[in-house]
């Protein structure tokens, strides 16, 4: 276990792991370049609190169980990349602004949330083989979205935070949407029967620019809410492709 907390590193941060589970913790403080995480194999675990890092932040993980956790107005001005390997994914961002970002992982499930951040770059995630789960809730896509969740059957929830009941009960009223896909926004669920969501349940809706959803071979299940209203999801050009 390492913890640095309102650390101030002025240039560039290297962190090694061992074989063992390793775990990573920097709260507040500020990275002046890059900081880097080679976390080996094991269980590991990188959670960012916080903190500020003037350029990139590079984690690489190893066999076992891989995890990031990004939080509480962290800042990453450059970019965001995770590379995990072998085993389960897990990723966790909120609250957090950042330019790129991009997630890979391979053979294992992975489960990944961004929630209530701001991406101002270009947005690759890549999840491979195995059962993978991505929930996107009250975040801006600034630049270009790509999503590929490979083989196996899995799941993307893409929502907006919840409308709000009217006075009368049981209407509810029309809100701002937070969730917006400015760029291109391509989501690829490849083989496997896959489900993809956008904004149900009382979402406020999502906005896309252009968006080219396509569920791969397989039994897939791909919902979004009618258009052009609004309080539902909003789509200048949307293509649904189901082969
Ligand atoms: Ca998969
Ligand atoms: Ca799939
Ligand atoms: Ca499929």
């Amino acid at each position: 276990m390492l913890e640095m907390t309102d650390v101030a590193v002025s240039r560039d941060l290297l962190i090694r792991g061992g074989n063992g589970a390793d775990t990573f913790n920097m709260t507040g403080g500020t990275v002046g370049r890059n900081a880097r995480v080679r976390a080996r194999d094991g269980d590991n675990t990188t959670s960012v609190d916080g903190t500020t890092i003037g350029r990139r932040l590079h984690v690489i993980g190893g066999a076992g169980v891989d995890a990031l956790n990004l939080s509480n107005h962290a800042r990453v001005t450059g970019r965001v990349e995770f590379e995990a390997q072998g085993g389960e994914t897990n990723c966790a961002i909120s609250d957090v602004t950042t330019g790129d970002f991009s997630l890979s992982s391979h053979v294992g499930s992975a489960d990944i949330s961004l929630l209530s951040s701001t991406f101002q770059g270009n947005v690759r995630i890549g999840t491979g083989a195995g059962e993978d789960r991505l929930n996107i809730k009250d975040s801006m896509f600034q630049g270009t979205t790509f999503i590929s969740t490979g083989s196996d059957n899995d799941t993307v929830l893409i929502e907006d935070r919840l409308t709000m009941p009217g006075s009368g009960g049981s209407s509810f009223l029309p809100r701002p949407i937070k969730t917006r896909f400015i760029g291109a926004c391509i989501i690829r669920l490849g083989t496997g029967d896959d489900q993809l969501g956008v904004a149900f349940k009382g979402s406020a809706g999502v906005a896309f620019g252009v968006a080219k959803l396509s569920g791969g071979a397989g039994s897939d299940l791909i919902r979004y809410s009618s258009i052009d209203t609004s309080s539902y999801s909003q789509f200048e050009h949307v293509n649904v492709i189901n082969d």
